[in-house]
């Protein structure tokens, strides 16, 4: 057991002795770990991604007040086992903060949900249940008394990704725009730009609000019960105001594709309508009564937005020299770009069969 981690423990109030620490989850940003204790509960010991999330007081004060809400709102509406239902995270022993940092290193440490299971990809019925679980986790969260901030600046700003995409490519830091398939591929994200940035738009000329959103949704965000309904979400980094578009494309992209996000063989990737149906009727049973007609018509917009966008930051990344996201094996964030592209172009082709179904 790596001592340096059990050091960083013992700042937080844990209960018992600590058994074991191992790696835990697949997330691309920070360093995830499930503690073992001989205590009533395991933790989940976090190192925080620092050099993404700059302001972590800000970062945690989001997470505080979000956990908080949904934890009263269970409480008034007489629900039960609600420790495995919002996330707990601990204070830190001296300055009574949700995280310990030494100045150089950043760390957080919640209750780990027991008996809590996680899918890569889901079936018809599941993604149902999501859908109701995101429109639920949304309409609670309309009436949060405190204002969050933005941990990442403008997160799922789609003109600002644009731009990005658009400085990388300028400044080549790592020379990648010298290989030719990298050039089609930039040549082809500019072409769809602006039909891409459409939320930005609407949001400058007042038709569409943001709400505070979970801005991570994809599905090994979420946590299943044995039954296989919804227990929680997790990961609430990047919980903040954005369109609702985020939530509902986001899951899409990561349930819905029918393969890998990093798929080595894109014709393994097609955009998966039965998973479609079954979330979209799931999330507007719970979101439906919230939504204005705007933001409901154009949530087959959304389901095309996030592929794109996340093809544009995984290109962007990959040309910038490979500095955001964790990867696995050199020119990862170009495999990444290639599924994900393969996801919109697919997708796309689905807008009116998906309009019909939203109605
Ligand atoms: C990152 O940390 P993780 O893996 O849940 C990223 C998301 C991307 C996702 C792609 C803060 O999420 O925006 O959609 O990777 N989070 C951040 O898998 O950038
Ligand atoms: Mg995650």
């Amino acid at each position: 057991m790596d001592e340096r981690l059990k050091q960083i423990l013992g700042c937080f109030a844990v209960e018992g002795t600590v058994k074991d620490i191992v790696p835990l989850g697949n997330g691309l940003i920070n360093d995830t770990f499930r503690v073992m204790t001989d205590g009533p509960d395991d933790y989940v010991l976090q190192r925080i991604n620092q050099a993404i999330f700059q302001d972590v007081d800000l970062l945690q004060h989001n997470i505080e007040c979000v956990t908080r809400h949904i934890r009263a709102k269970l409480e008034a509406a007489g629900e039960t086992d609600i420790d495995r239902k919002v996330l707990r995270f601990l204070p830190e022993r001296i300055t009574g903060k949700t995280y310990w940092t030494d100045g150089r290193e950043w760390w957080r440490v919640s209750v780990f949900i027991r008996d809590a299971l996680t899918f890569e990809a889901v079936t018809p019925e599941y993604a149902g249940y999501a859908g109701v679980a995101f429109g639920r986790f949304e309409a609670m969260l309309a009436d949060l008394p405190d204002a969050l901030g933005e941990p990442i600046p403008d997160f799922h700003n789609m003109e600002l990704r644009a731009r990005q995409l658009h400085e990388a490519v300028a400044k080549d830091v790592a020379g990648r725009m010298a290989n030719p398939e990298v050039q089609v591929l930039v040549e082809k994200m500019y072409a769809h730009e602006e039909e891409m940035c459409k939320a930005e738009r609407m949001y400058r000329e007042g038709v569409l609000p943001k709400r505070v959103c979970h801005c991570d949704t994809k599905v090994n965000n979420m946590l299943f019960d044995r039954d296989g309904s919804i227990l929680c979400v997790i990961d609430l980094d990047t919980v903040m105001p954005s369109f609702v578009f985020s939530d509902f494309g986001d899951f899409l992209r990561s349930a819905a594709n029918t393969g890998a996000e990093d798929d080595p063989n894109p014709d393994n990737v097609s955009f998966d309508m039965d998973i479609f149906r079954a979330f979209a009727k799931g999330y507007l049973s719970t979101a439906g009564g919230f939504l204005t007609p705007i933001e409901r018509e154009n949530l087959p917009f959304a389901a095309t937005l996030f592929p794109y966008m996340q093809a544009v930051r995984f290109l962007a990344d990959h040309i910038n020299g490979d500095i955001y996201y964790k990867i696995k094996y050199p020119g990862h964030n170009l495999v990444r770009t290639r599924a994900q592209w393969q996801l919109f172009c697919d997708v796309r082709q689905k807008r009116e069969e998906m309009a019909a179904i939203i109605g």
